[in-house]
């Protein structure tokens, strides 16, 4: 099949190769082809598109997850307006970029582009609220794809909404994604966590794992806030190294979790060497298979997975039928596995 990444696929060849409509799926999958701020490397906005290419590979059968399928993932046509306002308004974040890196003078045409940045952001936030909205009011689950870490904001939004005060984010990323605002950007993929825990309805806590990048601000952020927990990278593995179990870890980190959990899934909290093209990877992390046993001791215990996002798989800058399709790879296995927990975690 030849590929363009604003094709939408009829549902014949939908996600995972399952036939199904919206109205007949349990899990709905909202793709956000988003990363205007993003800093380092490019290509998140191509995430939808890349895992759902790869998707088709998947085998449905799987072990630990049944037949949970049967109930139907579907994803939603690509939004071709919001990659289009993407490609536009990245170019303005790039210009921004280039005269803050070059100490340019020039503040009133900063200020100009810093303005836009911020209203196309706080849009595209407006936008994935009422979608999400929309979905979860027909009581579907929710799953979000990225695009960078800034596309879930809205989702996150309409979960903690729905749940007041009653659901954890369970936080997987290489960064805390706490500072302030980057590049002076309010809606950054650096700031998501930071944006999440500020807003009027945020959630009862935060719970963050993999996190090795971070700086002495996001640092005394996390510290300063009772509602943060956060299994800094650096001490995990020094707990695996001394011989500790993974099994004896997870429970720690399940501990810290109320009954409702809301994944937020960057692929660089994985080991880069499962997401190499992801904009902004750090060495260490975790393995596919550390997740997955994760996600079954969650739904052992009880929790209710009442959203989730998956962020930052990246072609790396290329179009997507030029990309490493390892990153797909990779991206669309841990997606079916958020989908089918959700689903079995979910069950009346
Ligand atoms: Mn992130």
């Amino acid at each position: 099949m030849s590929f363009d990444a604003t094709t939408t696929i009829s549902s014949e060849f939908g996600i995972f190769g399952i036939p199904m409509s919206e109205a007949e799926s349990r899990v709905i999958l909202l793709p956000v082809p988003w990363e205007v701020t993003t800093s380092y490397g490019s290509g998140a906005s191509f995430g939808p598109a890349l895992i759902r290419q790869a998707s088709e590979q998947i085998d449905l059968f799987d072990l630990e997850l049944g037949k949970a399928y049967e109930q139907g993932y579907h994803m939603l046509p690509h939004p071709k307006e919001i990659k289009d306002l993407n490609d536009k308004m990245k170019l303005k974040a790039q210009e921004l970029i280039g005269l803050i890196t070059e100490q340019s003078q020039d503040e009133t045409k900063m200020i100009k582009l810093r303005a836009e940045v911020n209203q196309a952001s706080e849009n595209l936030n407006e936008w994935v609220y009422s979608q999400s909205k929309r979905i979860i009011e027909q009581n579907k689950l929710l799953g979000l794809v990225g695009g960078d870490h800034s596309s879930p904001y809205g989702a996150i939004r309409a979960v903690c909404e729905k749940h007041p005060n009653e659901v954890a984010i369970l936080h997987i990323d290489a960064h805390s994604d706490t500072r302030k605002a980057y590049h002076g950007f309010n809606h950054s993929h650096a700031s998501i966590m930071y944006n999440v825990m500020m807003a009027p309805w945020k959630p009862q806590k935060l719970v963050q794992i993999g996190i090795r990048d971070f700086c002495e601000e996001e640092y005394e952020f996390i510290k300063s806030r009772s509602d943060i927990k956060t299994f800094f990278d650096m001490d995990v593995q020094r707990r695996l190294m001394g011989g500790e179990p993974w099994a004896r870890i997870t429970q720690d980190i399940i501990k810290e979790l109320p009954d409702k959990v809301y994944i937020s899934f960057d692929i660089d909290g994985l080991d880069p060497a499962y997401c190499p093209q992801t904009g902004t990877p750090v060495s260490g992390g975790y393995s596919p298979d550390q997740i997955y046993y994760l996600f079954n001791e969650l739904a052992r215990a009880g929790k209710k997975i009442v959203g989730f996002d998956l962020n930052e798989v990246s072609t790396g800058g290329v179009q997507p039928q030029e990309a490493n399709e390892w990153n797909g790879n990779v991206g669309a296995r841990i997606l079916f596995k958020l989908c089918g927990w959700s689903v079995i975690t979910n069950k009346a």
